[in-house]
């Protein structure tokens, strides 16, 4: 069976960038696809050390996260497995053996390090390396399917890279993931998915941003998101259009109520084509999103702490039974066994 495969790392409680950018198409992928795929959704707990955390927040937001997969709607049938990365020890050591292959000019090229790094005195190895990492992740499990938001392709790309690469040298053990194009055909979307920064749609919104009023938190209340999208920024050139070069803001928040409401983007501009009161598209956008947050936060009381267990103890071991076998292949091929 093929597997899909993704994870949100839990640094701290997502955004509806990672909730309607990956985690919502992974579920809808799991409901179509749990039938003949395995499906593979985890908890790239080892990844959220790139950013600061405390202790005590990451265990609290490793749980919320199992309940925000439950509270999104993921099917819990056999062939769904939850696992949190850090019970696996194969990520890590297929890690360090995919370091030796990466190159350091690769590396560099990353957009996600240099927009992470750009302006600190300071930059932690981890951030410049989980691509390596997120290479890993995928590979351990051949995986082919990989839902992710646009800010990811380029990792996507560099783990089909380092699986090519590490056949050529060692022999055939790694299944190389589809194209991003094809992923994104898989993921039944036009494009990538990039949800923007509220106040600065030049960049995407990002759960570590600061200002606060530049993303939506699944656990804001409906009211607190409301008022974050009334005061989102637009432009002054008065038409509502979806074009996300010159109007980026107006276009982010048509491309919200498309996702949230489920209705295709092209229908969503044509409704609005020719309309000019930015208020009227912003009171629209916040009545949808207050309510699908209102939705999902009841959701998320009814999930409780022994199904995300069970989920783990099911999934963990799946996770190194199969992570294992393919750990043992690479180390028979590179000569480590
Ligand atoms: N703005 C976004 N629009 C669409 N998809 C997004 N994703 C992240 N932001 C957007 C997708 O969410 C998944 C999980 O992301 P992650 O937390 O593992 O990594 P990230 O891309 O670094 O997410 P953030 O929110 O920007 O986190 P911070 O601020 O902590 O670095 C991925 O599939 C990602 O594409």
């Amino acid at each position: 069976m093929k597997t899909i495969l993704t994870g949100l790392r839990a640094n701290s409680v997502f955004t509806i960038g990672n909730y309607l950018g990956a985690l919502l198409p992974m579920v809808r992928l799991a409901k179509e696809h749990s039938g003949d795929y395995h499906v593979n959704l985890f908890v790239p707990d080892l990844h959220s050390l790139i950013s600061e955390v405390d202790g005590g927040d990451l265990q609290a937001n490793i749980m919320q996260s199992i309940k925000f997969y439950i509270a999104a709607g993921l099917p819990l049938n056999d062939n769904v497995h939850v696992y949190r990365q850090s019970r696996v020890p194969a990520h890590s050591e297929l890690c360090w053996i995919l370091n030796c292959v990466a190159t350091m000019g690769e590396m560099n090229r990353m957009t996600q390090y240099k927009e992470k790094s750009e302006g600190k005195a300071s930059v932690n190895v981890g951030i410049f390396d989980y691509p390596v990492l997120m290479a890993g992740d995928i590979l351990l499990y051949s995986a082919e399917y990989i839902p992710v938001g646009e800010d990811q392709f380029q990792h996507i790309e560099l783990a089909r890279n380092l699986a090519t690469r590490f056949n050529n040298r060692y022999g055939e053990v790694f299944t190389v993931p589809v194209s991003t194009a094809e992923q994104v055909k898989f993921m039944g979307v036009a494009d990538g998915i990039r949800i923007r920064d509220l106040l600065n749609p030049e960049k995407k919104m990002s759960k570590s941003t600061k200002a606060e009023n530049s993303k939506i938190m699944l656990d804001d209340t409906p009211e607190k998101a409301a008022k974050k999208i009334m005061s989102a920024t637009t432009d002054s050139l008065g038409k509502i259009k979806f074009d996300m070069f010159n109007q980026p803001g107006v276009s982010n928040l048509l491309q919200i109520e498309a996702l949230v409401s489920g209705v295709p983007l092209q229908d969503v501009v044509s409704t609005w084509a020719g309309e000019t009161k930015y208020g009227d598209l912003k009171k629209k956008v916040a009545s949808s999103v207050s309510g699908m947050l209102s939705e999902f936060q009841v959701r998320i009381e009814k999930s409780t702490e022994e199904q995300v267990y069970e989920l783990l103890e099911k999934g963990e071991e799946y996770a190194n039974r199969v992570a294992n076998a393919k750990l043992l292949e690479v180390q028979k091929a590179v000569g480590l066994r």
